[in-house]
């Protein structure tokens, strides 16, 4: 029985984003069922026959749901691990399970004034305090992962791993609230937009043409 993975508009649902990079970059086979988020009561019905916590993504293997972008990668990840998508040196697993959850858990301000919208013309925006706190924040995680595993390849850890589809939609987030980044956390992002997997996730959200507009106001 094939994967079903459970997400909302590319364009916006940057919580689906993580786990289809981490399946598609991969090449893991799965069938996508995409819901539109915030349309009303039938789509909402929608996700909760999939998933009782109503929200997107969720992962379907058979009788196993898991819900919860961090949770379905790392279930993706004992389920296939011939994807390496955490370090195998247990310091390196560690550090880069850390800024996964530093990622999951935190960064608000710049979630709440940034959202993902990968249609939204490109643009600064007066960030506050927190938010620049926040982007500073993730710059220096990025540069500190460039500097220890840049012999290992050009993602965080090296090869695209769980980290990176923690990140990815950062990438967006400073690319169209045109955010100043320092050439180490350009590389990165450079790095990232070049990822084909990426690259089909933003060409397919950019098709999208259902507006959210309670995510249009910035
Ligand atoms: N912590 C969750 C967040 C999931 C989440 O907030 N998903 C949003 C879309 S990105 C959602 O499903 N919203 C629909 C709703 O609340 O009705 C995760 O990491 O998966």
């Amino acid at each position: 029985m094939p994967l079903k993975l459970v997400i909302g508009n590319k364009n916006y649902s940057s919580w689906s984003m993580r786990p289809w990079l981490a399946l598609r970059a991969n090449h893991i086979a799965f069938e996508e069922i995409l819901i539109p988020l915030y349309t009303g009561d039938a789509d909402k019905a929608r996700i909760l026959d999939f998933s009782d916590a109503g929200k997107v993504p969720a992962l379907i293997d058979g009788d196993v749901t898991i819900w919860d972008s961090l949770s379905i990668v790392e279930y993706v990840a004992e389920r296939f691990p011939q994807t390496r998508l955490w370090p195998e040196d247990r310091a390196s697993r560690a550090h880069a399970r850390s800024i996964s959850a530093e990622m999951h858990s935190g960064f608000m301000a710049l979630r709440n004034e940034c959202g993902m919208n990968l249609h939204r013309p490109i643009r600064a925006v007066a960030l506050s305090a927190d938010a620049r706190a926040n982007i500073a924040r993730i710059q220096q995680i990025w540069i500190g992962c460039r500097e220890r595993y840049r012999e290992s390849g050009s993602f965080l850890f090296g090869a695209f791993g769980a980290a990176d589809a923690m990140f990815a939609p950062v990438v967006h987030r400073f690319r169209s609230y045109a955010i100043e980044v320092a050439p180490e956390a350009q590389a990165y992002m450079d790095t990232m937009m070049s990822l084909p997997a990426f690259q089909e996730w933003t060409r397919a959200g950019l098709a999208e043409t259902l507006i959210i507009e309670k995510l249009e106001t910035v």
